[in-house]
């Protein structure tokens, strides 16, 4: 079969929309540092609707960090890729052109910083993960002792960690008189622009104090909340894709049909227009951002360490046990929905209703494995900040406890049966070795892991409410397995008061 590229295009059904613009006449515009999936499947399809639309300015060039896997596969296809969209009902393509290249990073640090340095790049937006921002994720300022920060700040100009490189890039620009671009983090991070823009502004004065006064007065950094699901893609993905084209697609993404993304309106090295009605323009993000971390990913992390120790592989599979279903609907509406302010012109109502559609559809292979992912740097703004808000308004905490003894029985690295898990995690080392010395007694493991202070901040540990709901939490699901806790905590809460 042959390969999707540029010679190729045309013979993709009509039925599939791709690019209609002259794609050599695209300029850079952009560019996107760690350039996966959920980039691709999502902000770079706003900046394909601009070149859609004429704005050829928006053209995206892509870096990876650290594996040259996306540029290899996307190289011979002249950066084209499907954007496959899979909903219960069926699936459907699109072509994305907006991707003009993709550099890799540690083979030609330099390459990228002249990239970044050019004067028609006018947004940097980043999707590098959580704990790609190199920062503690309990109070979001920038973790000094990183190593890749240290180097960063002994060889500033062949940089490591995302920061160092904007960093660097934005100190060339200054000193060739060019503008800075406005940096976008795309990521799940509490206040992403608020923290991002700390942690650019402290590494660029740890280095320098005038460039720090620089970045800190002079870059924007707006936030965004950005919500789509989007699994890693499949072999049957690929196969999908290959059916709907006629051609082969080595690197195609895959995504939910539900969209949204709602961002701060700063940018004043200018912005493609945003055409597109999955993308909302206000002042103020927090109240959406805090809404979707809460509920969203609040109850993804707490299907997806339940789920993993249940024995099951997908979010979808979670959503087919009604004690699980039981489980999040009493989260969201019980334990989340009182913690939070509605933005204006959200749907809460809609919103908490089409959660439970969207982690149910059963055409997302979205496993509880990859959400488990990098707990650490999640907990806080999913999990524990609800348990604060709660904890303050003398709240119940008892399924978020139960989500956190999850957790805690997940970085153990054994699961019920005593097999072991592959934790991904920057304290995954830490972490396990604390719950080896601790031991599978919850009475010594839940308090052992609450001194976590990266995780659970210095006042979570000290609420003895706090520690002692984790605690009972985590002592059922060490002796029932974590089927039997969810199914005996939603029947207790389902129970009449004064059970
Ligand atoms: C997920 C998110 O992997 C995860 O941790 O919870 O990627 C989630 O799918 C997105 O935030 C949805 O907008």
């Amino acid at each position: 079969m042959r390969r999707l590229c540029d010679a190729t295009l045309a013979s993709v059904p009509a039925a599939v929309p791709r690019p209609r613009y002259d794609r050599a006449r695209v300029k850079t515009g952009v560019v996107h540092l760690g350039i996966g999936a959920f980039f691709r499947a999502e902000p770079a399809t706003y900046f394909d609707d601009a070149l859609s639309n004429g704005d050829l300015a928006w053209g995206i060039l892509g870096a990876s960090l650290r594996s040259p896997d996306t540029r290899d596969a996307l190289a011979p296809q002249d950066g084209l890729y499907t954007l496959l969209v899979r909903g219960p009902a069926g699936a459907r393509c699109r072509v994305i052109g907006a991707l003009r290249g993709v550099l890799v990073a540690p083979e030609g640090p330099d390459k990228l910083l002249r990239a970044l340095a050019d004067p028609g790049v006018r947004i940097v937006s980043l999707t590098v993960t959580e704990k790609g921002y190199c920062h503690d994720p309990a109070t979001g300022k920038l973790d000094e002792t990183h190593p890749d920060i240290r180097h960063d700040l002994k060889d500033p100009h062949a940089p490591r960690s995302a920061p160092g490189f904007i960093v660097e890039a934005l100190a060339r620009r200054r000193a060739a008189g060019v503008a800075p671009f406005t940096v976008v983090s795309c990521d799940n991070l509490p206040a992403n622009g608020r923290t991002l823009h700390g942690l650019l502004a402290r590494l660029a004065e740890l280095r320098d104090r005038d460039l720090g006064r620089f970045v800190a007065d002079k870059v924007a950094c707006p936030a965004t909340m950005l919500d789509r699901i989007v699994p890693a893609t499949t072999p049957a993905d690929r196969a999908e894709v290959a059916r709907a084209l006629g051609l082969e697609d080595a690197w195609p993404v895959v995504a939910e049909p539900y969209s949204l993304s709602v961002i701060e309106d700063r940018f004043p090295a200018g912005r493609p227009a945003f055409a597109s009605d999955e993308v909302k323009l206000v002042p103020d993000v927090a109240p959406w951002e805090r809404m979707k971390f809460r509920l969203l990913n609040g109850s993804h992390s707490t299907l997806a360490y339940l789920g993993y120790l249940a024995g099951y592989a997908t979010i979808a599979d979670t959503m087919t046990d009604p004690a699980f279903v039981a489980l999040v609907r009493g989260l969201i509406d019980d334990e989340v929905t009182p913690t939070l302010a509605v933005p204006a012109g959200a749907d809460l109502a809609g919103y908490k209703r089409s959660l439970l559609e969207r982690f149910a559809n059963p055409a997302l292979k979205h496993r509880t494995w990859q959400i488990a992912m990098d707990g650490s740097q999640k907990l806080p703004q999913r999990l524990l900040d609800t348990a604060r808000a709660r904890l303050k308004a003398g709240a119940p905490i008892d399924r978020i406890a139960l989500a956190v003894a999850a957790w805690m029985r997940y970085v153990t690295g054994r699961d019920e049966a005593g097999k072991d898990i592959d934790v991904r995690d920057p304290l995954a080392d830490r972490l396990r070795r604390l719950a080896d010395a601790a031991g599978q007694r919850a009475e010594q493991l839940a308090p052992t892991l609450l001194a976590v202070e990266e995780v659970f901040g210095k006042d979570l540990a000290a609420d003895p409410r706090f520690a002692r709901a984790v605690t009972a939490a985590l002592d059922r699901l060490l002796r029932e397995g974590a089927r039997r806790s969810v199914g005996q905590l939603v029947a207790e809460l389902a129970a009449p008061v004064g059970r």
